[in-house]
């Protein structure tokens, strides 16, 4: 296995710790490897062809990710994408048609503590599915074996669009709520004013997922919503901890992803289109900012 960092600044933090570190009863424990960046790869003639890439940066940066690798993939190359957001699988399809392209969607739970070195949060299931669809999941389930070695819980799907349209509706209340209102996760179940959306927002989550022909039922995304701020209560979710650090947010392919669909289905989703104005509003550098 061989990471592939952005840049030559991030591969001098990765060489400084020796490899990736799994935090194990509150020591880290290095599994010691050696990593490279796409512009080193292309450089390294002696390098074979790219048969197997997990891409697993956020969804709005791997485009340009995917661009820097492209031309080193082989051609019946499998790529897995493990991220938050829809919408970047078509993107990558757009670049190479017929990728064997797997999408992954995660109950597992991880942060970082130090540069590369990984706290597990919590023990959840990871199903992965060729994308768009596998009926007979004989792909799907032999990407499962090859990653046995992760440690990780893997379960075939066969219908991965669906598993990610369930996990984005979560998310599409969670992650841009929490982020607008500065609240961790359990917070969204007690300050009256973001509570009061989540029914309309799921409400609205579903007639968008209904008009791009995917069932989801309002009610079962609101107890979804419920029980994942109620697990997750003490946690800040991954948009407020891009909002707090200056990051560009998952929005895009987030609730984004949501409004073009329903631009495309001709649905109104005046909520969704909402959080987006009022979290770009807050993100956005005030008038003059910056300069002198
Ligand atoms: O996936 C998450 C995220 O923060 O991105 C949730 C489920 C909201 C947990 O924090």
């Amino acid at each position: 296995m061989t990471p592939l960092l952005r840049n030559g600044e991030q591969l001098e933090q990765f060489t400084r710790v020796g490899g990736v570190a799994l935090m194990v009863n509150g020591r880290p424990k290095l599994q010691p490897c050696t990593a490279a960046t796409a512009v080193q790869l292309a450089q390294a003639r002696s390098f074979p062809p790219i048969a197997q890439l997990i891409i697993c940066c956020k969804a709005q940066q791997t485009a340009a990710a995917f661009a820097g690798v492209v031309d080193l993939l082989a051609p019946d190359a499998t790529v897995l994408l493990l991220q938050n957001g829809m919408g970047v699988a078509e993107e990558l399809l757009l670049v190479r048609p017929g990728l064997k392209l797997f999408c992954g969607v995660s109950t597992d739970g991880a942060h970082l503590v130090a540069p590369f070195t990984v706290q597990r949060a919590g023990v959840g299931t990871t199903q992965i599915g060729l994308f768009p669809e596998d009926p007979a999941m004989a792909l799907s389930r032999e990407l499962c074996q090859r990653l046995e070695v992760s440690g990780l819980t893997l379960a075939p799907c066969a219908d991965i669009r669906l598993a990610q349209w369930q996990k984005l509706a979560v998310n599409a209340v969670i992650n841009p709520l929490t982020a607008l209102y500065d609240i961790s996760n359990g917070g969204l179940l007690t300050l009256t004013e973001p509570k009061s959306l989540i029914a309309p927002l799921c409400a609205e989550i579903a007639g968008i997922a209904s008009a791009e022909g995917i069932a989801l039922d309002p009610k079962s995304i609101e107890d979804n919503v419920h029980r994942i701020c109620q697990l997750t209560s003490a946690n800040v979710s991954s948009m407020l901890q891009d909002v707090r650090r200056g990051r560009d947010t998952e929005l895009d392919y987030i609730n984004g992803f949501l409004l073009r669909c329903a631009a495309r289905q001709e649905v109104d989703a005046p909520l969704n289109q909402q959080l987006i104005a009022r979290l770009r509003a807050r993100q956005s550098p005030a008038p003059g900012a910056g300069r002198d």
